[in-house]
């Protein structure tokens, strides 16, 4: 299994960032997340001048709203548990991506209607490296949809009530 993903995703990433080097795009770095859990496939993560895209290809994830987070440790065991909560270092409320007040990888949900899924979205909060860097941490999929912060759970301003954890990978570099 390991051996299948490492040899499908390196080759993809080197090309596509030779492919970007020869168009003079401003290359800096690519990490991906390794999905183990329900999910397979891969994010790819990439710093650019406007922000964080993350670019992913998914199959097996059931159809309709996922939240998606980045979570404090760089742990997959025990079904997703050891990821730990939402990486928050200054002790924010969770929110949506583009509330003014939300965790460093609060990326919302992903809205499912195929199999595989493809996506790519720009944050501009969280960043791989730095003082808030998610390198090391991990990227999870839950089974349920994230309310934003909005709902009336308890859990909404913690976590968007996003439910059980469905797959989850550590954010490495690559
Ligand atoms: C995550 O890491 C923090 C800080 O090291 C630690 O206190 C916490 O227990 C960890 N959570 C889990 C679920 O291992
Ligand atoms: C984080 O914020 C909550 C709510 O504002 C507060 O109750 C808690 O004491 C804070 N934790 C730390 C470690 O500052
Ligand atoms: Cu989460
Ligand atoms: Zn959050």
């Amino acid at each position: 299994m390991l051996s299948i993903f490492f040899y499908l995703l390196i080759p993809a990433v080197l090309s596509q960032s030779m492919e970007r080097a020869m168009m003079g795009a401003n290359y800096i770095n690519f990490k991906a997340a390794e999905l183990v859990g329900s999910i397979q496939g891969t994010l790819i993560l990439e710093e650019r001048d406007d922000g964080l895209n993350i670019e992913d290809r998914l199959t097996g994830v059931p159809f309709g709203k996922h939240g998606i987070h980045v979570h404090e440790n760089g742990s997959t065991g025990n079904e997703c548990l050891d990821a730990g909560g939402h990486y928050n270092p200054t002790n924010v409320s969770h929110g949506g991506p583009n509330d003014a007040e939300r965790h460093i990888g609060d990326w919302g949900n992903f809205d499912v209607a195929g199999d595989p899924h493809l996506y790519t979205f720009t944050d501009h909060v969280a960043k791989l490296t730095g003082p808030y860097g998610i390198v090391g941490r991990s990227i999870v999929i839950h089974a349920d949809e994230d309310d934003l912060g909005r709902g009336n759970n308890p859990d909404s301003k913690i976590n968007g009530n996003s439910g059980p954890r469905l797959a989850c990978g550590v954010i490495v570099s690559v």
